[in-house]
């Protein structure tokens, strides 16, 4: 009530016409990314793509190409990962349903063209951090079906042997699944450092959201990453949201490739897989070459709810939901793959049927897995890597450390 009656009139919430987010890029272009000259009948031979001329905005930066060199088989592959993606998340929703997963469960439905995207420009060399909206990515870089469901069930083949839940998946060269809104930027910039530091030839790609973005510490980060040149492309991916606020309402300025001032940025169309590979490709280059961080935005949106407690009905309209599903980053991929003669409707049936049957056969496998066993031991391990763990853990309070092979 206090708040309610001190709140001047003046200071009353931006509202942005609903369905009309000022940022989205609502690019249907077919008209002039039809027809590609000289489209290679194998499928390694390398041609050109054109990416649409309203993908990117900079700041102090100079664009991506607009003309991305690739394959058929990479093109396809785009496809068939974000429809992973998107069949792994459906799948994660039901056994949600089911009750079969509890606790925490962020999903990206939507946001699939980011990570696949992304992963596409880098290589396993390349480190990724991200925050807890992260299936995508840990299947992106090298987690199986498998153990990032059997993660989600709290099972023994999950990728953090069935401890960590949806928000807490890590492999070689990801470094998660962070729950704490903004805290894992100044991680990803001390990876970046570890790179450069260490002399390694490559970048870390260092994810946040649009409600992360408002965090001090990762204006600190970026920074010190300025500061030190470090190999770092810092990435909001701005799905419009924080839980139900909206970017307008609680960011003062939603230009987030602006926010790093001293940080060139560039603005990408995160729902199109094809402007996000031309875009951090472009930037790995430019990062790698020694000219310091740069600092990206994924326009996207998300489909679902913030997570599986929320509707996602309840702050935005159905006519805003109609009209970012009609910018569907898997739907608009195959219609471009069809017109461009890469691959057939039924072809792209066909990917679609593998990738239904792979996941349901990799699921079936992750519910036969079993439970951690329920003992200190267990409990206590992996909370560091194997073979680099002390001999003693501390529990919640000091007097209840862990010693290794004491079992309690
Ligand atoms: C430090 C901190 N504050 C608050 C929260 C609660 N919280 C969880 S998600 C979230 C919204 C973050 O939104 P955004 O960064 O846009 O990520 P998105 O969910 O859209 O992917 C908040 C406030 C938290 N996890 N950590
Ligand atoms: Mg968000």
């Amino acid at each position: 009530m206090l708040s309610r009656t001190l709140r001047p009139k003046a200071v009353a919430f931006p509202s942005q016409p609903r369905g009309q987010l000022r940022y989205s890029f609502h690019h249907r272009t077919f008209a002039r990314v039809a027809n590609i000259e000289d489209l290679p009948n194998e499928d390694d031979k390398p041609f050109s793509v054109p990416i649409s001329d309203d993908s990117f905005e900079t700041y102090n930066f100079d664009p991506p190409p607009f003309s991305l060199e690739t394959t058929k088989r990479q093109l396809k592959q785009l496809y068939h990962d974000m429809t992973m993606v998107r069949r792994m998340e459906t799948v994660a929703d039901s056994l949600y349903k089911d009750r079969k997963i509890r606790g925490f469960c962020h999903l990206s439905t939507g946001q699939e063209a980011v990570a696949v995207g992304i992963e596409h420009a880098i290589t396993r060399q390349d480190k990724l951090i991200t925050a807890y909206r992260s299936h995508g990515f840990t299947l992106m870089r090298g987690g199986s079906v498998k153990s990032i469901i059997a993660e989600l069930l709290g099972r023994q083949d999950g990728i953090s042997f069935g401890k960590g839940g949806s928000m807490h998946m890590f492999c070689e060269s990801f470094f998660g699944g962070n729950g704490i809104v903004g805290a894992s930027v100044p991680v990803g910039a001390g990876i970046a450092f570890a790179q450069q530091y260490n002399d390694w030839q490559n970048v870390t790609i260092n994810l946040f959201g649009d409600g992360a973005a408002n965090q001090g510490q990762v204006h600190e980060a970026f920074n010190l990453a300025k500061l030190w040149s470090l190999p770092v492309i810092f990435g909001c991916e701005n799905n419009k949201y924080g839980m139900g606020t909206s970017a307008e309402r609680a960011s003062a300025m939603t230009d987030y490739y602006k926010r790093g001032q001293y940080i060139p940025g560039l603005r990408v169309n995160g729902m199109d897989v094809l402007a996000v590979l031309s875009a951090v490709r472009h930037g790995k280059a430019y990062v790698q070459a020694g000219n310091g961080p740069l600092l990206y935005e994924y326009a996207t949106y998300r489909f679902a709810g913030h997570s599986m407690s929320d509707p996602g009905t309840a702050y935005r309209s159905r006519e805003e939901l109609k009209t970012e599903r009609e910018n569907d980053p898997i739907s608009s991929l195959r219609d471009k793959l069809i017109n461009w003669d890469v691959f057939t409707e039924d072809q792209a049936k066909e990917i679609d049927r593998s990738v239904r049957q792979r996941i349901k056969e990799e699921v079936a496998e992750a519910e036969k897995s079993p439970e951690p066993e329920l003992k200190a031991d267990v409990l206590f391990q992996d909370i560091y890597v194997r073979g680099s763990e002390p001999n003693q853990r501390r529990g919640r309070t000091i007097d209840e450390t862990y010693y290794s092979g004491q079992e309690q």
